[in-house]
């Protein structure tokens, strides 16, 4: 209720006239002086709702379009083209291959006004900037790199055939497979932006560390509006604003569609994310309408067409943009017959060529324009149309994302609304079109590349001149043993990691990271240390300053403490571990979290990590179901080696000594550093302190092939393997096999059943295929071959792991694991309920060895009555 309309009137008269005289700037900034005003007055104004549904940038603001706009439109145009008949092509025998039309072409020319206008490519005058393309819009990217002559339209004929056809270009953006062209892997919906965000703030790590200038480069980042319904989407955008991170731009595609049908039918997804975005810190450019509706906003000067703009809902504008002019005269227009009156006078046609943001050239540079000159992260939202150009075959329809058809007449039409230059029987055959190299059209585009420093995307494989990885030696304290101390492979692990930073050439490279779980590994000592990174420093007095160990926030801190984000500091990691292909500097990340948070929360991520060829060490702490004893079901990892064992170029290892941990962090570093070999090693610590043994004479190869013999007894019955601390536990079952049933037993440790079970399957498949060739034996069959003495198995791990291995095994195998979910209780118990504690290998030992005619069954009877073994306990696998 009003109380005083008068008084209103006089305010609103106010405004008016200071719009009228120093235009709608000076307008802004005296509201915003009065709502700053009336809260110091006590007037609670709170919320800040969005923006009016119209552009962020006024008319009066857009820069001219450089270049030559109508030459663009053409080169567009063909690269629309293109990458349709790419999809068309490669499902003409049948729509196996799958594909996307529409994506593209809603978002095309956002890409181009990028390409031409914008993005550098790696050269001597700037570092290049990083573009994470939407995974589906792949077909226009090929397309264009086809007219810039990187393509040969076989290589296009062979778009998602990359096993039949050599030079077959992949589906999305995988580096895996196509390692000199993709950068990014991002498909799975969420992950680009939240890479993005990471290697945003990765790059000022690197220009504050002093390790590279990255001045002028930006990371560019395209996205769906359906795909910021991912929690990775926007979950870190707090991040990027906070940090002020000016080198990171957002373009999120407003196509108001997904893949079932609008984003938001009943709301807006633009108005939505603004606000979301603003509240994150981030200066948010709408680009929502195109240069045909300026007059008529102009003219707007009621309001009520704004109004009107902001009463429709995303599902209306979609049904709009799939009927026709008269349609949208009648529903949007025809709502007020004031606003009727206001088009009365413009065609159908007119009506409908009133365009949108996303698709006007002049809107998107200068949204462009602004986001490189922003000085905090921007994102661009911009309207368009899902399937634009597709007609009657998809535009603005709910089928439109996954069309893969356009018959021959929508074809026609779609040539003739871009006016193409395509023969009838060009259109008819489908066929991809490519001026002349002399033509204007592939000139401009190769002239444009060619002033921003040369094509994107494209990949570097290696660095020039690696790192230089120090000797073995360095890490003599864990090759030596502890001798009485006890101590965790935690521990060794931070050992470890401190004797690589005490090196001169490698130690300013090693990035550590963590999820707010240093003081959990012992690590806090690394924060005075090293240092926590933060780009402003510390602009407060630590609590603790008085203390040797104080935490120390810095600009050239080496530490990245992410906060509880797993997803973040997985994302920060993959931009260390890259670092060497999109900054040709090698970094040599170590990421440390608790092991039941890693695969398994943030599983995806690991995969694109993998496919974009990261290199770095994941290091899963605290793991083992029965050995972090306290924390219960959430905490105890038992199968994070099998998740990890999903990655094909992860390597993993769950080492029990010291001296294996060092053997094994060694040959990561020489493999991915001195190599440069496409592999990243996830290696598991624990918490449980014991002493640790010098490194046996020779026992390298085997640490690393995975398993090595760590006691030897002349004629042993039964061999035992163990891994991590279980292999203490089987060490122990040794002892009582001995002392109690006075049966010699060799003790191995495992450190990888994933790497021998890799081996397995590689010499077999060989064997397979090469039968005319001398077999050769798997290492597991090496080390295990010579007798045929019963094999017992225990781990912290699930079965499968020991299971995996179990062809290879020339004897009885026998596997005891923590199949189940975890609970807390002293480990001793825990490892009495799971059964993998000294007892119950010892008893698995024996019936393993009566199952063999070795010992009678009554002796292992005898042996589950001395170790008080309750032989109808519930079996922990399913309690
Ligand atoms: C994690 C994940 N879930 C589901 C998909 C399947 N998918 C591919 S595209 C798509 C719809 C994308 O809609 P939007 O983000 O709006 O992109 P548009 O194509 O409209 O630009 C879906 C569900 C995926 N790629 N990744
Ligand atoms: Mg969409």
């Amino acid at each position: 209720m009003d109380i005083d309309a008068v008084e209103t009137e006089e305010w609103l008269e106010a405004l008016d006239a200071v719009v009228e005289h120093d235009g709608p700037r000076r307008a802004h900034d005296l509201v915003e002086r009065v709502v700053e005003q009336a809260r110091m007055r006590g007037a609670a104004i709170e919320h800040v709702g969005p923006t009016p549904y119209v552009n962020t940038i006024p008319r009066e603001d857009e820069p001219p379009l450089p270049g030559d706009p109508a030459l663009e439109r053409r080169v567009r145009s063909l690269i629309r083209w293109n990458a349709i008949a790419m999809v068309l092509r490669a499902n003409a025998e049948s729509s196996e291959l799958g594909g996307h039309i529409a994506s593209y072409q809603s978002a095309a020319l956002l890409y181009e006004i990028g390409f031409n206008h914008f993005w550098h490519a790696p050269s001597p005058n700037h570092g290049g900037d990083l573009i994470y393309i939407q995974g589906h819009s792949s077909p226009g990217i090929y397309a264009r790199a086809y007219l810039e002559g990187r393509f040969t339209e076989e290589e296009l004929d062979g778009f998602r055939q990359e096993v039949s056809r050599p030079g077959g270009l992949s589906s999305y953006p995988h580096p895996w497979l196509m390692p000199d062209f993709w950068q990014f892997p991002i498909v799975s919906m969420g992950l680009g932006p939240i890479m993005a965000i990471y290697q945003a703030r990765f790059m000022r790590y690197l220009t504050d560390r002093g390790l590279l200038d990255v001045t002028g480069r930006k990371v560019w980042c395209f996205l769906g509006d359906g795909e910021t319904d991912e929690p990775e989407s926007l979950g870190s955008i707090a991040l990027a604003g906070r940090e002020e991170l000016d080198n990171l731009v957002f373009v999120v595609n407003c196509n108001l569609q997904r893949l079932d049908g609008p984003v938001r039918g009943n709301g807006k997804i633009i108005q939505e994310l603004e606000t979301i975005f603003r509240g994150a810190g981030w200066k948010v450019i709408k680009v929502i309408w195109g240069d045909r509706w300026d007059p008529l906003l102009e003219a707007d000067t009621d309001g009520l067409l704004v109004r009107r703009m902001e009463e429709a809902v995303d599902g209306e504008y979609q049904t709009y943009k799939a009927r026709d002019g008269a349609f949208v005269r009648e529903k949007f227009f025809g709502k007020y017959p004031e606003l009727a009156q206001r088009v009365a006078d413009l065609s159908d046609e007119e009506i409908w060529d009133l365009n949108r943001g996303g698709h006007d050239a002049r809107k998107v540079y200068a949204a462009y324009a602004a986001a490189q000159a922003s000085k905090v992260p921007t994102v661009i939202l911009a309207k368009t149309i899902k399937g634009y150009g597709m007609g009657v075959a998809g535009e603005g329809q709910m089928i439109t994302h996954q069309q893969k058809k356009m018959n021959e007449e929508a074809l026609y039409a779609f040539r003739d609304r871009f006016e193409l230059d395509i023969s009838d029987d060009e259109v008819r055959d489908v066929a991809y079109h490519r001026p002349p190299d002399d033509s204007p059209e592939i000139r401009y585009l190769q002239e444009r590349r060619k002033a921003l420093g040369g094509y994107l995307p494209a990949r570097r494989r290696r660095v020039e001149q690696p790192l230089e990885v120090p000797p073995l030696e360095t890490f003599e304290g864990q090759l030596q043993g502890t001798a009485d101390r006890e101590i965790s492979t935690t521990m060794a692990f931070v050992r470890i990691l401190a004797a690589l930073l005490r090196d001169k050439e490698m130690g300013p490279r090693v990035v550590p990271i963590v999820a707010d779980e240093s003081r959990t590994f012992g690590m806090e000592g690394m924060f005075r240390q090293l240092g926590i990174y933060s780009h402003v420093g510390q602009l407060y007095e630590p609590e603790d300053a008085g203390q040797l160990m104080f935490y120390r926030e810095d600009r050239e801190g080496q530490v990245l403490q992410e906060g509880i984000t797993e997803a973040g500091a997985i994302s920060a990691w993959i931009a260390a571990a890259t670092s060497y292909s999109n900054h040709a500097v090698q970094m040599v990340p170590f990421y440390i979290f608790y092991s039941m948070f890693g695969f398994q929360r943030v599983g995806d991520l690991a995969w694109a990590a993998g496919d974009s060829r990261a290199r770095g060490f994941l290091i899963g702490g605290t793991s083992g179901r029965t050995t972090l004893n306290g924390e219960g079901l959430q905490h105890e990892d038992g199968h994070s080696h099998v998740l990890s064992s999903t990655v094909p170029n992860c390597v993993s290892y769950a080492p029990a000594y010291a001296y294996e941990l060092a053997v094994i962090v060694h040959e990561g570093l020489r493999r991915m550093v001195a190599e440069q070999e496409d592999v990243y090693y996830y290696l598991t610590v624990m918490n449980e302190n014991y002493r640790h043994p010098p490194l046996p004479e020779g026992a390298e190869e085997g640490i690393l092939r995975g398993m090595h013999r760590v006691r030897e007894i002349e004629g042993a019955k039964v061999r035992l393997l163990g891994s991590g601390t279980i292999l203490r536990e089987v060490e122990a079952a040794a002892e009582l096999l001995a002392s109690d049933f006075q049966i010699p037993a060799d003790v191995w440790s495992v450190t990888s059943y994933t790497e021998l079970r890799r081996e397995g399957l590689r010499l077999d498949r060989a064997a397979r295929l090469h039968p005319k060739a001398e077999p050769e034996t798997p290492w597991v069959t090496r080390c295990l071959g010579d007798s045929s003495a019963p094999v017992v198995a225990a781990s912290d791990y699930m079965k499968a792991q020991p299971d995996g291995v179990r062809e290879w095994v020339p004897a009885r195998f026998e596997v005891l694991g923590t199949d189940g979910f975890g609970r807390s209780d002293f480990r001793r118990h825990l490892r009495s309920f799971f059964e993998v504690d000294r007892h119950h290998v010892a008893v698995a030992a024996l019936s393993a060895l009566a199952a063999e005619g070795e010992v009678k069954r009554s002796v292992v009877a005898d042996a589950i009555e001395r170790y008080d073994i309750d032989p109808d306990a519930p079996d922990p696998a399913i309690s």
